[in-house]
C-alpha cells in the first residue's frame, strides 16, 4: 500500500510501531521492520549505553529502515539525540515535549524527524522547523496523552500543515486504518495492537490484561499531575484514581507511587504496584499474533474497505 510516507521512508505499509517507553526493543521493531512497516525502538529514559546496544542488535535482526523514539521528558534526551545521529538511525520520531532545538542537528544529518503532536499549534511550528512528517496522537492512545480525539485531531492538523499525517491513538485494526486515510492521514502508527505481538517481550501477565480488557478496561490518571496517563484499570490504577478524585493523594504522593511502575508492569507483571499502559481500544484485542501477521491482515482489510 503506497501513501507519501511509504515513499518518504522507503518501507511497504504506511504503518509505524509506537515508541512504547520500556516496552519497544529490538526484537519486536525489528520484526515489525522485516514484515514492511517501521518498527521503532524507544528511548525512554533507557541508559545509553543500553539504546546503543538495541540499535545496533536491530541492525543486525533487518536490513530495513528503523526508527528510534525520543521522550523528551527523559533526562537522557539530549545524549540520544546525537547517538541517532552517531548511530546512522535513518528516522526520529519524539514525544512528549518540543524537539525544536534538535531539529537542526537532525536535519543536517539526513536523519528523517516525524514528532508526535497532540495540538495543531506544535504541528505547524514542527512543519516550520522542518520536520519531515508529524504523527497526530488522539488521546485514545496509551500512556501519556493531550486531550483532542484522533478523529477530530487528525483532520484539522491535515488541514493546517503540508507534509504528511500519520494518526495515531485507537488504531488496531484495518477499519482504523481505513479511516485514519479517510481523515486525510497518510499512514498509522499503533501502539496497543502489538503489545500483543508475539514478539514483544512484555511480562505475559501484561499481554493477558490486554488480550482480556473489554472496552471500559482503560482508564487515564494523573490529570491532575499535568502529566495525564492511560492505563489498564487494574486495583492500582483505579486507587491511584480515587486518590485523585477524592484528594486523598497530593500530586506529590501520587508522583512517588508511579514511579518506577511502568518498569514493574513489563519486566515484573506486578499488579499490586504496575502502571500496565495501553490505548482506548485494547477491548478489541483477542489474539497473541506474530507482528507481521498483524500487519498484513491490518492492510488487506484495509484495502478492501477502501476498495482498492
Ligand atoms: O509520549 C507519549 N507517550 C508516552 S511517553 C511515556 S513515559 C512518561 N514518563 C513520565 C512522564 C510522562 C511520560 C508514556 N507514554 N506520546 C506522545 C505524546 N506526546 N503524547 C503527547 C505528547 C506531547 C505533549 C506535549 C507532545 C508535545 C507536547 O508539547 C508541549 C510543548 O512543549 O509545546
Amino acid at each position: 500500500m503506497k501513501s507519501a510516507i511509504t515513499e518518504l521512508l522507503g518501507i511497504e505499509y504506511p504503518i509505524f510501531q509506537g515508541g512504547m517507553a520500556w516496552i519497544a526493543e529490538s526484537t519486536l521493531a525489528a520484526a515489525v521492520s522485516n514484515a514492511g512497516g517501521l518498527g521503532i525502538i524507544a528511548g525512554g529514559s533507557a541508559p545509553i549505553d543500553y539504546l546503543r546496544e538495541q540499535i545496533r542488535r536491530c541492525k543486525s535482526l533487518t536490513d530495513k529502515p528503523f526508527g528510534v523514539n525520543i521522550m523528551l521528558m527523559s533526562p537522557n534526551a539530549e545524549e540520544l539525540a546525537q547517538l541517532v545521529i552517531d548511530e546512522k538511525v535513518p528516522v526520529v520520531t519524539t514525544g512528549a515535549g518540543n524537539p525544536g532545538k534538535f531539529m537542526a542537528a537532525w536535519k543536517e544529518a539526513g536523519v528523517k524527524v516525524i514528532p508526535v503532536i497532540p495540538s495543531v499549534g506544535l504541528a505547524v511550528r514542527m512543519q516550520r522547523a522542518g520536520a519531515d512528517a508529524v504523527i497526530a496522537e488522539g488521546t485514545e492512545s496509551g500512556g501519556h496523552i493531550g486531550e483532542n480525539t484522533t478523529m477530530c485531531l487528525v483532520p484539522q492538523v491535515v488541514d493546517a500543515v503540508d507534509i504528511p499525517v500519520i494518526a495515531a491513538g485507537g488504531i488496531a485494526d484495518g477499519r482504523g486504518v481505513a479511516a485514519s486515510f479517510m481523515l486525510g492521514a497518510q499512514g498509522v502508527q499503533v501502539g496497543t495492537r502489538f503489545l500483543a505481538a508475539e514478539e514483544c517481550q512484555i511480562h505475559p501477565t501484561y499481554k493477558e490484561l490486554v488480550v482480556k480488557a473489554k472496552d471500559t478496561d482503560s482508564i487515564v490518571t494523573g490529570r491532575y499531575t499535568g502529566h495525564p496517563c492511560r492505563n489498564v484499570r487494574t486495583k492500582f490504577t483505579k486507587k491511584l484514581a480515587s486518590g485523585e478524585r477524592d484528594g486523598s493523594l497530593t500530586p506529590d504522593e501520587f508522583e512517588q507511587l508511579t514511579l518506577g511502575s511502568l518498569r514493574k508492569a513489563v519486566q515484573d507483571g506486578n499488579l499490586e504496584e504496575g502502571s500496565f499502559l495501553c490505548g482506548a481500544i485494547a477491548g478489541m484485542i483477542t489474539e497473541v499474533k506474530p507482528a507481521k501477521e498483524i500487519i498484513e491482515e491490518m492492510f488487506a482489510q484495509a484495502d478492501k474497505l477502501l476498495g482498492k
